[in-house]
């Protein structure tokens, strides 16, 4: 699919070879998008849209007068058109750029390697302490004009920060005087994509996968630059591109050229090449008779296929592994366990450099009744066992991405092994590409919520980060679906999950808030009344699905589409598949007991972790069906029943759903048409769909609860149901 100019100020080879040969933006009308701001929108520019900023751009042209990135790296290529085009987008006047030429009003970038300017300025001190992918971004004077530096020790940092400029003007932020110092605080912060080969992706709500494996590496769709620009402005820095539930293929020698053509669009923008492989590849694709990861013909088989991808893809980051979870091969295949299965990998990655990601998404059956006990027990058992190259992904909660879960007792537990968080930006269970739900909330509350392991103060965040324990490797991965839907993400607003997790790997303690202003700002422009009430809305919306769908700690209550409510499922292959398994209605109550008088669960958690939760009194409400099983009549603390509490909450939720809907609708005018209309019409169908949660959970708990389903006061009855 072609994009033109006019649609996507976009870091193609024409923008380069035109900045190469000395060309600015002479018109830009011809390399911008046109002004009108209100003007019909697709979604495709994402929050990269550069739109004109009106009559707010003249406080800027003085200070972007110029853009000086001096060397003539892919990376410095790149950040020298990104800035040039941006800048010429947000103000409405051609900013020239080249490699020289400081003046008045430049905009300098680059390394102290590449910019004699910066190494004028002594920066190499505060530089280092930031690392490569830190930089620096300051109002100074260099032969005595007043500039503005972003500068780091490492290309993609400075990069970064060229696009952490961009954002300040994109937001409307002073940049007169400028003094900012920032450094991720993670190393790795990955995208999990999961897509297969033949173009579908699994559990993708946006269309089919961008990757075009039949064309490539011939062809290279100009949507993998945007992809990789549109991660780098949020400062992912790697990708595993296919589905962890992995075909071997991706390893062969047909699909390694076309995986190294792609690696080699994302390499200027810092985004490193990363592969799911599966376990079982020496069999099914190199044709032993074994996987056995202590067999020496399959590490040698690995090791000969690590290096043949090194040959192709130098910075290849490494393997993400789904071993012996949902019918995936594993070690286990072999009477091995995962340490074993995890360090025959590592072995071939070692000398050079590559990482194993092996995911702790594992549930067998025989290790314990409880499903969110089983990866705790398996892993807690080999913390000590994995080499250093190993690390391992957890996902936010113990069962699979609920709308609400407690935080994984993974966390903190393992103190020798590099542990990463896996979020998921795809909304699998939060109403995919048809609900309105911002989940910067969901992370915060995840990276906040304390897990004690060396006293107060052990959030999740510091377990990841290495504050807690000492780490070389620190990592938060989200698995993401943007796919060939023109917006990338299905939803408009979904877009803002892959936003979101970018900017929460990169800062953990972010607030949901200012990310979510940041987004709104750069996708529907800075209009004071506009970003209030877009910001208002994406707040509450988590919290809002959580109420239509599964509340007071309720989980799983769907079906195999993991969308529409479906409490009475109760036959599927698993037992801890289907809902029943977790909400356990009948007569006597519902609830999961995970406390110490039930199966345990809290005692995988740390003891204030493990108390607060056991305690009636003292565990939040939001959990309470998670690790309590009550009776119908139980009192919570609104002085409610239980019964007429989950009532109030479903009503609570569906009605303030219909309120996202009138709120958007007063935005008709300030909103583009085109973008406003998509969303309005993703919002019948939730509005249909909350009432539908309601009333089919409700109905379904009310033949075990046998009291009086009476809608809240001010509630209208709930209409019969129509399945969703
Ligand atoms: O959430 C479940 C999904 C599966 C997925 C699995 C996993 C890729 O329903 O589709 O498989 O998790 O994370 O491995």
């Amino acid at each position: 699919m072609a994009v033109t100019r006019r649609e996507f100020v976009s870091t193609t080879l024409a923008g380069l070879a035109m900045l190469d040969s000395g060309l600015a933006w002479a018109d830009p009308a011809q390399a911008i998008a046109p002004g009108a701001t209100l003007g019909a929108e697709d979604g495709y520019r994402l929050w990269l849209r550069y739109a004109p900023l009106g009559s707010q751009a003249e406080v800027y042209r003085s200070a972007v007068r110029r853009i000086v990135v001096e060397g003539s790296s892919p990376t410095a290529d790149v950040t020298r058109t990104e800035l040039a085009s941006g800048m010429a987008g947000l103000l409405g006047v051609a900013v020239p750029a080249g490699r020289d030429g400081i003046q008045a009003g430049s905009v300098v970038v680059g390394t102290p390697a590449t910019s004699s300017a910066i190494r004028g300025l002594n920066l190499e001190p505060a530089l280092k302490a930031l690392g490569p992918e830190g930089y620096i971004i300051r109002s100074v004077r260099v032969a005595n004009q007043p500039v503005t530096v972003v500068a780091s020790l490492g290309e993609v940092g400075a990069l970064y920060g060229a696009f952490h400029l961009l954002r300040l003007v994109q937001t409307a932020q002073p940049i007169a005087t400028l003094d900012v110092s920032e450094r991720p605080k993670v190393t790795l912060r990955l995208l999990n994509h999961w897509d297969n080969l033949n173009g579908t992706i699994e559990r993708g709500y946006a269309g089919r996968s961008l990757w075009n494996w039949a064309s490539l590496p011939d062809t290279l769709d100009p949507r993998y630059v945007d992809y990789a620009r549109a991660n780098a402005s949020i400062g992912i820095n790697g990708a595993v591109v296919n589905n962890v539930n992995a075909d071997v293929r991706v390893l062969s020698p047909e699909y390694l050229p076309k995986v190294a053509a792609l690696a080699n669009v994302f390499r200027p923008y810092g985004v490193k090449m990363y592969l799911s492989a599966n376990f079982a590849a020496p069999v099914r694709l190199g044709g032993l008779t074994t996987a056995d990861p202590l067999d020496a013909g399959v590490l040698a088989w690995w090791k000969a296929k690590v290096d043949e991808i090194y040959r192709l893809v130098p910075d290849f980051g490494g393997f993400c592994v789904k071993a012996n979870s949902e019918g995936q091969p594993g070690p286990k295949d072999y009477n091995r366990n995962h340490a074993e299965g995890a360090n025959m990998l590592a072995e071939a990655f070692a000398p050079h450099g590559g990482n194993v990601i092996w995911r702790a998404f594992i549930y067998d059956e025989d290790v314990d009744p409880d499903r969110a006990k089983r990866a705790y027990i398996e892993f807690t058992k080999l913390d000590g066992q994995f080499k250093p190259n190993v690390l391992v992904q957890v996902k936010n909660g113990a069962i699979d991405f609920m709308p609400r879960e407690p935080f994984h007792p993974l966390f903190g537990a393992l103190e020798k092994t590099p542990v990463l968080a896996e979020i998921q930006g795809t909304q699998e269970y939060l109403g995919q590409a048809r609900h309105l739900v911002y989940l910067g909330t969901m992370w915060e509350e995840f990276f906040k919520a304390d897990t004690h392991v060396k006293g107060p103060g052990s959030t999740v965040g510091r377990t990841l980060d290495g504050s807690i324990h000492p780490s070389r490797v620190t990592g938060i991965v989200s698995v993401v679906n943007p796919g060939l839907d023109r917006n990338w993400s299905g939803h408009h607003f979904s877009q803002s999950n892959w936003y979101a997790s970018g900017r929460l790997a990169w800062n953990h303690e972010l607030t949901a808030r200012a990310v979510a202003d940041e987004w709104t700002r750069m996708t529907f422009g800075n209009q004071p009344a506009t970003v209030d009430t877009v910001v208002d809305m994406m707040m509450r919306s988590r919290e809002i699905f959580v109420n239509y769908t599964m509340p007071i700690g309720l989980h799983h209550l769907i079906g195999g589409d993991h969308y529409a409510p479906m409490p009475q499922n109760a036959k599927s292959q698993r037992a801890d598949w289907t809902a029943t398994y977790y909400h356990q209605a009948s007569k006597d109550g519902i609830g999961f007991d995970r406390t110490m008088r039930g199966n345990g669960a809290v005692g995988q958690y740390a003891p204030a972790v493990r108390d607060r939760f056991d305690n009636l009194q003292t565990c939040p409400e939001e959990f309470l069906l998670w690790f309590h099983r009550l009776p119908w009549t139980y009192r919570v603390k609104s002085g409610r029943t239980l019964w007429e509490e989950l009532i109030v909450k479903y009503y609570q939720g569906a009605t303030d759903a219909a309120g996202l809907q009138t709120t958007w609708q007063s935005l008709a005018g300030r909103v583009d048409p085109q973008r406003h209309k998509e969303v309005a019409d993703r919002l019948v169908i939730q509005v249909e769909h909350a009432a539908q949660w309601r009333d089919q959970i409700l109905t379904y708990f009310q033949q075990f609860s046998g009291m009086p389903l009476n809608p809240p006061a001010g509630s209208s009855a709930p209409p019969v149901s129509r399945g969703v």
